[in-house]
């Protein structure tokens, strides 16, 4: 439950974002009115994206050296003061202007968690084999652990930050996405959805291994489907909050 926003702090993995990390923070800076900290977990860089970020007095700046979009978000979560999480890629792709968006749904709906979906986007920015992947894997999601997410795949998330402290995260790379959402369906957190807007990237290369995300992200939904006492908890769960 998050009633208030004392701070947000928004999280953000860089790996190579040379091009299009300053607009972001300077899109960040304007649009999230809120009492706020920016925390760049940058995976060593050598495309001049330190250099940039650490310019920046807006911004604190931290090296997480192992490789993993998941091990990154972790350490800048461990790092983080706000009483609200903001996670958000360092690409460019998300619509940065809708943090408060995100955030005054969750208050609204004292949420845990509000994600942005794309799936409603009008200019259907998101590559096919990523919009059917992303499909496959929500609807799987869904129907094993009772849920009803339009997008499971989206990395642009408002979290509270006392049950992120309270579930047990493990996967390094891109799964933690997901096994972010079915720690948080097991233990009842309410995760709802608002709609947003995606673009291309304009710089740099996609770090997802679209076959090796794919694998991870299955087998960390068939780990969950496997253990009885997760399964039970969500469908328990599910009852609960049918009618609320
Ligand atoms: N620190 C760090 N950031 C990463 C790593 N892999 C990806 N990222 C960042 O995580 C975000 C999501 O990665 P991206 O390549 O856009 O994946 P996609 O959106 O699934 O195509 C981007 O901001 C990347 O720069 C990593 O190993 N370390
Ligand atoms: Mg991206």
């Amino acid at each position: 439950m998050t009633s208030k926003v004392e701070m947000v702090s928004v999280v953000i993995p860089t790996l190579n974002e040379a091009g299009n990390i300053l607009e972001a923070v300077t899109t960040i800076q304007k649009h999230l009115t809120y009492p706020k900290e920016i925390i760049i977990v940058d995976g060593d860089s050598t495309d001049g994206t330190k250099e940039i970020v650490k310019k920046l007095d807006c911004c604190k700046l931290i090296i997480e050296p192992r490789r993993g979009y998941g091990l990154a978000l972790m350490t800048g979560m461990k790092n983080a003061k706000g009483n609200i999480i903001i996670m958000v890629d360092g690409d460019g792709t998300y619509e940065f202007k809708h943090m408060n968006r995100l955030i005054e749904k969750m208050i609204e709906k004292d949420a845990d968690m509000v994600l942005a979906t794309r799936m409603y986007d009008p200019n259907k920015a998101m590559g096919i084999m990523n919009f059917i992947g992303n499909k496959v894997i929500t609807f799987v999601f869904d129907f094993v652990y009772s849920q009803f997410l339009s997008d499971t795949q989206s990395g642009f998330r408002a979290i509270s930050h006392e049950a992120i402290d309270n579930v047990k995260l493990k996967e390094g790379d891109m799964a933690f996405a997901t096994e972010m959402l079915i720690q948080f369906a097991r233990e009842g957190y309410s995760m709802i959805e608002v709609p947003s807007t995606y673009k291309a990237r304009k710089y740099g290369k996609p770090k997802l291994r679209r076959f090796k995300s794919g694998i991870e992200i299955f087998s960390t939904i068939f780990r969950g489907f496997l253990d009885a006492k997760t399964i039970r908890k969500c469908q328990e769960n599910w009852k609960k909050n049918r009618f609320k």
